[in-house]
């Protein structure tokens, strides 16, 4: 079996959620009466402190359909330069919202809150301004880096002095509660709205939960049929997100733990660098002299399977389908390459 790295999102489902799939009680949830979806719903509202949740497709869909509801076509949105919602949602703020898109640069996903301020921009005839600052927490292409709760707030601020709205993609914010070890409603605290994804780290075969005001989730609900995204017996997947919430949140530790192991193991390897340090929560990034692309096939034949994330950059994301084992064995794999280089 070869051992797979690409992304938390390769995880398979769990015999519990099979089990859950068998027995949910099911509706048509375009006609909202689905019960397995309205208790994930209700779930998913309780547990980030907000009125109300809308269990989507995908962490895009539930992006962008966030960014549809808060912001007037013409207007404008400010997010983090390698967000994921600006680097990997095919341009949908631009295609679906039809919004322009600022971004600033940051601290390993931690921006500035002044430069963020800087960006705004009020209403005037010319402008398209400002709508809703969007931050990303964990940040992938920072490596899994935790915005500390101290900056949520400090755009919270911000937010409320400029009068526009924040939204958290928390992709992973399952995984920074969890290091940070807070509940979930700390991190989502700050925000107007919050899409939590189940099938990261927490298993589920598919979706997320768009969470915020019961008017937004409204809104955002005529945003999902549109984009196509409404689903009829949508608890058979809505069950799996019920035994995510409540069954595998603690267990991401084991997903970190292992993170640091591999990023340890790793150091110090001929024609690589890690920063063990850096390892907050379950991704583990890797600069390679060689290009990455080279190492990503010279991995894939030897049964370790990763991304590039830039050239000469690999990301490798730890999960509950990868044991400590699985982690050891990846180890003695770059370690062998790595020999093979060197000679
Ligand atoms: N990220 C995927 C790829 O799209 C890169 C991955 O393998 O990490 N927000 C964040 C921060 C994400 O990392 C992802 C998925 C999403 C949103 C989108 O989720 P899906 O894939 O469900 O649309």
């Amino acid at each position: 079996m070869p051992v797979d790295l690409r992304s938390d999102t390769v995880t398979r489902p769990t015999p519990e959620m099979y089990a859950a799939m068998q027995t949910a009680p099911l509706g048509d949830d375009v006609l909202q009466d689905d019960p397995t979806v309205q208790e994930l719903e209700a779930l998913a509202a309780e547990m980030s402190g907000k009125e109300a949740a809308m269990f989507v497709s995908s962490g895009t869909q539930s992006n962008q359909i966030a960014i549809a509801v808060h912001c007037e076509r013409g207007s404008s949105i400010i997010a983090e330069e390698e967000s994921h919602i600006l680097y990997y949602e095919g341009g949908g703020p631009a295609v679906i919202a039809g919004v322009v898109s600022w971004t600033v640069p940051s601290n390993r996903g931690t921006m500035d809150p002044e430069a963020i301020e800087k960006r705004i921009l009020t209403e005037d005839i010319h402008r398209p301004a400002t709508s809703l600052i969007c931050v990303e927490n964990t940040h992938n292409r920072h490596g899994g880096a935790i915005v500390p709760i101290e900056a949520l707030w400090a755009y919270r601020e911000i937010s409320d002095r400029n009068g526009v709205k924040l939204h958290l993609d928390g992709a992973r914010a399952f995984n920074a509660s969890v290091a940070l070890g807070v509940p979930i409603s700390e991190v989502t605290a700050p925000f107007d709205s919050v899409s939590l994804c189940l099938s990261k780290g927490l298993r589920s075969p598919v979706g997320s939960v768009l969470c915020g005001p019961a008017d937004f989730i409204e809104k955002g609900r005529k945003w999902r049929k549109r984009l196509g995204g409404g689903m009829r017996q949508a608890g058979i997947l809505a069950a799996c997100g019920l035994v995510s919430l409540r069954q595998m949140i603690d267990r991401l530790a084991e997903d970190h733990a292992n993170a640091n192991i591999l990023a340890n193991g790793l150091q110090g390897q001929n024609g690589l660098t890690t920063h063990p340090h850096l390892v907050e929560t379950n991704m583990v990034m890797v600069d390679t002299v060689a290009p990455a692309a080279e190492w990503q096939a010279r991995l894939q034949a030897a049964g370790v399977w990763c991304f590039p994330v830039a050239k000469n950059r690999l990301r490798l994301v730890t999960h509950a389908d990868v044991s400590t084992a699985d982690v050891q064995n990846a180890i003695d794999v770059f370690s062998e390459l790595s020999r093979q280089t060197a000679r």
